[in-house]
């Protein structure tokens, strides 16, 4: 029945970024489980086109669980390690293509491949050529069935309405599963017609997490509502607009952010400040780059109850195109956090703001305030409490009610909670649910019943 969001108490998904599957695996047991991560997303594991940029990752060539990132073997570990944390897999699957059609070759484990030619899989009848611009290039996103018949910069578009092909792509889905993922990120949705998809996915062994990548664009007649009754879709207004309001706008704005500004349902939103494509092409997203407000953007999402949040997490680039850290042979390296990877998903306030959602799971929004500027704050019904101020000046004096139980609390924005202490400083909430406290400029202070003393 999990098709829609991720179930359980954890639901925070961490996407980690053409991490190799060693990597993913030691970090699965030494923090993503402990510190209550649900998820994590992983990039296309199948057999791509050699060559050492990032996004060669989504030209296929082969579904052989073979990739830069490691063997299949190496997968079946990850996976492995992943459930003993407690973690849950979603696979990134590019299925509306194949590689581009520049040339042939050999791909990473060694298939040969050439012009709309894959063999054992596919032939050049299992391919769309649209007839229409250059290289059946899609150019009109205004014109419904050009997005999803002609060629998505220049890559070999499958033919999701055929019997074979669809059988082709469950099979690749099913070996996924029966390696034991838990779910799968549908590249380039928006290029399948939401029926192929459900045929798709009618043709899996058992039911999965899914969640489609459609991102939204003013007037295209394609737009994300249309994929939810597959599953989850990608919410791409949310990190743009939550960028907008970080930037030039006001936090007071957010009072209904989400629903209340024309975004999906909440139950079928996959949200995220950045994913890897806005992060490098889109202007005006926030990302690593723009440090503490990333933070508290990223603060203010795993607090707010909308979605299922997903946190991005990166390797330090300079070029749009440059791949992760490899060696001669463009084989990904281990991770190394915080030299060559950035590693979002540990940030102090980031990681334990994973806390407070899985604390505030099922509670309703109650007590905002904001000043109609940059200070904000809410509580999670009887659960947490957060206040973010955003102003160039700090917040003095002021008291906070939130309606929790008295108690003292660890700030988890400027402390960890462990063992029953708190590296960070205390609040303490009185029998009338309130606290004092002052908020520097660009902070946050975030208490929750999961980090009580
Ligand atoms: C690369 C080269 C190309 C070359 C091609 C084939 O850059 O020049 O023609 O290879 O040789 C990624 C990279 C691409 C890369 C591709 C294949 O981003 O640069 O091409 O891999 O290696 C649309 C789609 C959306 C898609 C974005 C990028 O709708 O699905 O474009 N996003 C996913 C992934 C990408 C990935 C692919 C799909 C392909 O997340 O990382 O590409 O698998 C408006 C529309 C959007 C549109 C957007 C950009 O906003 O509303 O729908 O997104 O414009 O065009
Ligand atoms: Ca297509």
């Amino acid at each position: 029945p999990a098709t829609a969001a991720p179930s359980g108490s954890k639901k925070v998904i961490a996407n980690l970024f053409e991490w190799n599957w060693p990597s993913v695996a030691n970090e699965c047991k030494n923090f993503l489980g402990p510190r209550g991560y649900g998820y994590v997303q992983v990039s296309p594991p199948q057999e791509h086109v050699r060559g050492n940029q990032w996004w060669l990752a989504y030209q296929p060539v082969s579904y052989r669980i073979e990739s830069r990132k490691g063997t299949r073997a190496q997968f079946q570990t990850m996976v492995n390690d992943c459930h003993a944390a407690g973690v849950k897999v979603i696979v990134d699957t590019v299925i509306n293509h194949m590689s581009g059609q520049d040339n042939g070759g050999t791909g990473w484990a060694g298939s040969t491949y050439g012009h709309y030619d894959y063999p054992g899989i596919y032939g050049p009848q299992d391919f769309h050529y649209c007839g229409r611009n250059a290289g059946n290039e899609i150019t009109n996103y205004n014109d419904r069935w050009e997005v999803q018949n002609c060629e998505l910069v220049n890559l070999s578009d499958l033919k999701t309405e055929s019997d074979y092909v669809r059988t082709r792509i469950a099979g690749y889905m099913n070996d996924l599963l029966s390696l034991g993922v838990d779910g799968f990120r549908l590249d380039a949705s928006k290029h399948m017609p939401a029926a192929d998809i459900a045929a798709i996915k009618g043709k899996l062994s058992r039911s999965a997490y899914i969640v489609q990548e459609v991102i939204y664009g003013a007037g295209e007649p394609i737009g994300p509502g249309e994929y939810t009754g597959n599953g989850d879709v990608h919410e791409f207004r949310y990190g743009k607009d939550l960028a907008r309001v970080f930037r030039s706008e006001r936090l007071a704005y957010l009072k209904n952010f989400g629903e209340g500004w024309g975004h999906l349902p909440s139950s079928v939103a996959a949200t995220f400040v950045d994913n890897h494509d806005t992060q490098r092409d889109v202007g005006g997203v926030l990302t690593y780059r723009d440090g503490g407000i990333y933070a508290l953007a990223n603060a203010f999402m795993l607090a707010y109850p909308y979605g299922s949040p997903t946190v991005m997490s990166s390797y330090t680039f300079a070029n749009r195109d440059q791949g992760p850290p490899s060696d001669g042979a463009n084989k990904t390296l281990n991770t190394t956090c915080f030299s060559g990877w950035e590693c979002e998903h540990r940030w102090q306030v980031i990681a334990n703001m994973v806390g407070f959602r899985n604390a505030t799971e099922g509670a309703g929004l109650s007590n905002w305030y904001d000043n109609g500027y940059q200070h904000i704050a809410f509580s999670r019904t009887g659960k947490g409490f957060i206040t973010i101020n955003d102003e160039d000046f700090a917040v003095t004096g002021r008291s906070y009610y939130t309606g929790l139980p008295a108690g003292r609390y660890c700030d988890v924005i400027h402390g960890n909670f462990g063992a029953g202490t708190c590296s960070g400083p205390v609040i303490t909430v009185d029998s009338g649910g309130w606290f004092r406290a002052d908020i520097p400029a660009h902070d946050a202070v975030a208490i929750h019943v999961g980090a009580r003393l």
